[in-house]
């Protein structure tokens, strides 16, 4: 369980996962013991005004130096990364982003004795030679994005640095994570957050992904609790150290649009794949989380039905609030 005068250091809290992570450890350890970090600013207000927040580039050790002498933090989230279909616009930054932002983060948590360190993965780590279907723990892993050979040689170190310096550091590896409290950025799933705001616009949605794409998909409540669960679980409990795979739902683009036309039958939606259709097209289609579930009892909340009808609530409470 979490004990409550920890501090805890979010690096990314500006993103669409880190925005609400930030929240629900706030909630968990108090505003002042979570610290929010990124190279950008909050755009959302309970995040910029409920607790600290610093401007931190992952890649400048002195900076995170400086921070986890002030702080003495117990936990690190680290979040940040180029995403897969930004990262195939620049993939020696992506790379560099996201292999030399985590070493700086596990070598800062080995120096500071940080208890325990998050990282997240993702399905990008599975390439066009993983079985697709039911995509099991340990498998055939060719991945052929930037982003998911980092993620692959990111839980290769984290296993490592959990092996030989016995750090305590885990990892999920998500499906494509819709909410409505902050966009994604950058990804291939990206569509099935777009597609929730032009259909509460009363705009109809050009999808970017054939119809018939299903991809692993999960509502970003279940996320949360995923990630919450997995670092409150005890030590002995996680037997997998690269990164766990996680699943709740998976979906097409047709999918997702007849679920929204249950509540707005006038949404319709086109296809114009572009790039993103080939990176899709090298993902799985369903993921085996039965190790997730066996080691720490993970299990979700929301199906698609589930997700359409909360997300159309919560986005037009927000336009309403914002036309005020
Ligand atoms: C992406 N949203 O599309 C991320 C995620 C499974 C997809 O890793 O790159």
């Amino acid at each position: 369980m979490a004990n409550t005068s920890d501090t805890v250091l979010v690096i990314g809290a500006c993103g669409q996962l880190g925005s609400e992570l930030t929240m629900e450890l706030r909630k968990m350890y108090g505003d002042a013991n979570v610290v929010a970090a990124d190279i950008s600013t909050p755009k959302q207000a309970d995040l910029r005004d409920s607790g600290p927040f610093e401007k931190v580039d992952v890649l400048d050790t002195n900076v995170l130096a400086e921070l986890a002498s002030k702080y003495k933090f117990k936990q690190i989230y680290h979040l940040a990364a180029v995403l897969s279909a930004t990262g195939e616009k620049n993939p020696k930054f992506a790379w560099k982003l996201n292999m030399d932002g985590l070493f700086n983060v596990l070598d800062l948590a080995l120096e500071q004795k940080v208890e325990r360190v998050y990282w997240p993965s993702s399905i990008a780590v599975f390439g066009p030679s993983t079985p697709r279907q039911n995509t099991p723990q340990q498998t055939v892993m060719d991945p052929n994005t930037v982003y998911g050979i980092s993620k692959q040689a990111g839980e290769r170190w984290c296993e490592y640095y959990f092996q030989k310096y016995g750090l305590d550091v885990r990892s999920l590896r998500y499906p494509g994570l819709i909410g409505y409290k902050a966009l994604p950025g950058g990804g291939t799933t990206d569509y099935a957050v777009d597609i929730y705001h032009k259909a509460i616009e009363g705009e109809n949605f050009e999808c970017f992904l054939s119809e018939n794409t299903y991809l692993p998909m999960m509502y970003m409540p279940d996320a949360l609790k995923a990630t919450l669960d997995l670092m409150h679980a005890p030590a002995e409990s996680i037997k997998v150290r690269d990164s766990y795979n996680l699943s709740a739902m998976s979906f097409s683009p047709k999918e997702i649009a007849a679920s929204i036309k249950k509540h707005i039958p006038e949404f319709e939606i086109t296809y114009k794949p572009d790039s993103r259709q080939k990176i899709a097209d090298s993902w799985p289609q369903s993921i085996d989380d039965s190790a997730a579930q066996q080691d720490w009892g993970w299990k979700p909340a929301f199906d698609l039905d589930a997700m359409t009808e909360d997300m159309l609530v919560n986005l037009k409470k927000m336009k309403q609030e914002q036309a005020v």
